[in-house]
């Protein structure tokens, strides 16, 4: 149990401090200038201050916390990944997000639900089983199920899909799990702001200054600072920001939109992806589906969401769910997904010495923030690339050293 939660309870008066202290001015200097106050850059900045001691931070965010992708994901936590690579990484994630309410003394609603993303072809199946055995063998517990399997564990799913797209099979991956997304940057946010870390909102950048190849400070419309290495955590913005470094990487910038419907009675305990379909959906505890689709088609950099993607979503959600075609959906929004031709991240050291990069990150920047927080922390404390992130590295595309992740894309793309 949260031990404020705990103490509050005992003590029988309810006034609740701030959440986190605004600090007013922004300094002249910081040893580490992190742009980006979503869930990567507030754990980034947490995981500087606890495990290296390093508190001269301050965490730049042009809007408010968590109001970027950390807050318009549909939540989903999982590790059953393509490759090597990537299945190490995010099963080091979902380990730290067992453990993030007990650590960061909030509680995440971190539900463990299971996940399956459903086959309904020969080749939907082989890409399946190519996962199970990648993961199984680096000890990440995922399985191919038949099609009898996901009948009795998903109840109310059509197998036929309509008639459309008969599921086959799935491959069900246990850890799957969702966790409340605005509560994880609230969290490390203030736990943060207790270890030194200055978090200022409404602060954008506006440029960097780079002398002799290395980073020396940024410039925002607050006033210019001082600094001794500048970390780039923000999606959407990435572009803008790695141009001031002087620097280009493969990004572009698409929308991807999600909705959420009223809520109804319980009935789905678990995440159902179908690739095939374009879409995925859980059931949150207030009793909403929370649904999402593939990328919008175009590269663009907005958060609008249209009535084409809740059409589209509807129209094969139905497919699987006949019962949904009686629901109203409630709100829709988009993020924007920084989608990179390999669909794995850019992360660490770049060209620009002392400027660090964490981006890319496509569909599933969320499930990665305790694990990218605290590699990203590890890598600017002692300049070098983590070796978790060492193969995402800024110039493996140079090397033609490309992760290839896109199989275990949540919907095509
Ligand atoms: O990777 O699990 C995922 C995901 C869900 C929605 C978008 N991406």
């Amino acid at each position: 149990m949260p031990w404020r939660l705990l103490k509050i309870g005992l003590r029988g008066a309810h006034k609740e401090p701030r959440f986190f202290p605004e600090p007013a001015d922004l300094r002249d200097s910081y040893d580490v200038v992190i742009i980006g106050g979503g869930g990567h850059g507030l754990a980034c900045a947490y995981y500087l201050a606890t495990r290296h001691g390093i508190r001269n931070v301050a965490v730049l965010e042009q809007g408010y916390i968590g109001g970027g992708n950390t807050g318009r994901n549909t939540t989903i936590v999982r590790s059953n990944y393509l490759t090597p690579d990537g299945v190490r990484f995010y099963d080091a994630s979902v380990r730290m997000f067992q453990r993030l309410s007990q650590e960061l003394d909030i509680n995440l609603f971190y539900s463990t639900r299971g996940h399956y993303t459903l086959a309904h072809s020969d080749e939907a199946m082989r890409t399946m089983r190519w996962r199970a055995e990648v993961n199984r063998h680096l000890d990440v517990d995922s399985q191919v199920v038949d099609r009898d399997a996901v009948g009795r564990g998903i109840p109310g799913l059509d197998l036929d899909c309509g008639g459309s797209q008969p599921v086959m099979g799935a491959l069900y991956h246990a850890p799957g799990a969702v966790v409340r997304h605005d509560a994880v940057a609230w969290g490390y946010a203030r736990a943060a702001t207790n270890n030194g870390v200055e978090v200022h909102q409404k602060t954008r950048v506006t440029g960097m200054q780079v002398e002799n190849g290395r980073v020396c400070g940024v410039a925002t419309d607050r006033g210019n600072i001082r600094c001794g290495a500048v970390v780039s955590m923000v999606a959407g913005s990435t572009p803008r920001i790695t141009e001031m470094a002087g620097l280009s990487t493969p990004i572009e910038i698409f929308p991807l939109q999600a909705c959420v419907t009223e809520p109804v009675k319980p009935f789905l305990d678990t995440i159902v992806v179908s690739g095939s379909l374009h879409v995925y959906v859980s059931q949150s505890s207030r009793g909403e589906l929370v649904m999402g689709a593939s990328v919008d088609p175009a590269v663009l950099h907005s958060t609008r969401s249209s009535f084409e993607f809740v059409e589209g979503l509807a129209d094969r959600i139905v497919d699987l769910f006949p019962f949904t075609a009686r629901l109203r959906i409630n709100r829709q929004w988009a993020g924007m997904s920084d989608m990179t031709p390999d669909f794995a991240p850019i992360m660490g050291t770049t060209p620009v010495s002392g400027f660090y990069l964490d981006a890319g990150w496509g569909t599933w920047g969320f499930k990665a923030t305790p694990i990218s927080g605290s590699t990203m922390a590890d890598t600017v404390a002692n300049n070098r690339n983590h070796e978790l992130i060492e193969p995402f590295r800024f110039d493996r595309f140079a090397d033609f050293q490309l992760v290839g992740e896109k199989g275990a894309a949540s919907v095509g793309h």
